[in-house]
């Protein structure tokens, strides 16, 4: 039986809080929900911040803060976002690693984003890559698309390992632009892993949520969850707390004999380095 990591990924960069005022965006928001989540199944926090104004930030000092009060209040691996927003300039993403957090996303290449483009240039991957390493910082490679399968490899073949040795990938799934969010899209992806790769989880958005959620289970994939991705329990309901998309997904791995891993199994999955101060 392998258990399953369950992550998080209660805001993101795209959805508006005057939209979903059950969005969490302040700190206080962002930390109550992260106590709420541990508690109900997740092992791990994907994050973006906000600013006063409920906006996407970079912003340093908040950033730091953000990740030293979630270690602060609970166990979970802390991961930040290096993808942000699409208007994020490249330069000012490479800086998240300053707020030491315990993971990091690394986005394996550039995917059309509805009317957008998120941009990930080779150099911008692999200098992340390389500084992740340096900062021993654990990073997810975050695959859009199948092409972002081969950039992986590219990764592996010029730099070597990531720090700490394991290979964590989440497939993001459904975004327009990127690959599909259905079942046979998702396992062509799996299919096409380099052998390195130590784990992977999966995550669709909107409609694709519960399809991939079920069809990652089923592979024995790992499960991304949360309002960053999906904001509805079913076509009208909309989630109230993050804490909901993580009960379900629980439950479901639970059924299906797959259990919500720990954040001590979790953090030897991906050999996160321990920095926790309790
Ligand atoms: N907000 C998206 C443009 C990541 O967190 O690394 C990028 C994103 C991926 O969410
Ligand atoms: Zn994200």
């Amino acid at each position: 039986m392998v258990a399953t990591l369950i992550t998080v990924a209660p805001t993101g960069a795209e959805h508006a809080k005057r939209d979903v005022p059950q969005l969490p965006t302040t700190l206080e928001e962002v930390v109550e929900t992260a106590v709420a989540c541990e508690a109900a199944g997740a092992a791990m926090i994907h994050l973006h911040i906000r600013d006063a104004d409920h906006r996407p930030t970079l912003d340093a000092g908040h950033l730091r803060a953000t990740v030293e009060a979630v270690r602060e209040a609970t166990d979970l691996i802390v991961q930040l976002s290096t993808g942000g927003s699409v208007h994020d300039p490249l330069e000012q993403r490479m800086t998240v690693l300053d707020a030491d957090p315990d993971s990091c996303s690394l986005t394996c290449g550039t995917t059309n984003f509805g009317d957008d483009v998120f941009l990930n240039p080779w150099g911008f991957v692999s200098d992340l890559y390389v500084l992740a390493r340096e900062r021993e910082v654990v990073p997810e490679f975050e695959l859009f698309d199948l092409g972002h399968v081969a950039t992986l490899r590219r990764l592996i073949d010029t730099h070597g390992l990531p720090y700490g040795g394991a290979v964590h990938v989440d497939f993001v799934t459904g975004v327009p632009g990127g690959m599909a969010g259905t079942a046979t899209t998702l396992m062509a992806a799996v299919q096409q892993l380099p052998p390195e790769v130590t784990s992977w989880a999966a995550t669709g958005i909107g409609r694709t949520h519960l399809p991939i959620l079920a069809t990652a289970l089923g592979a024995g994939g790992h499960l991304r969850v949360g309002m960053e991705d999906n904001i509805v329990l079913a076509k009208g309901v909309p989630v109230t707390h993050n804490r909901e998309l993580v009960e379900r997904a629980a439950d479901l791995a639970t059924t299906m004999q797959r259990p919500p891993m720990s954040t001590t199994e979790a953090r030897a999955l991906l050999a996160i380095k321990d920095r926790r101060t309790r």
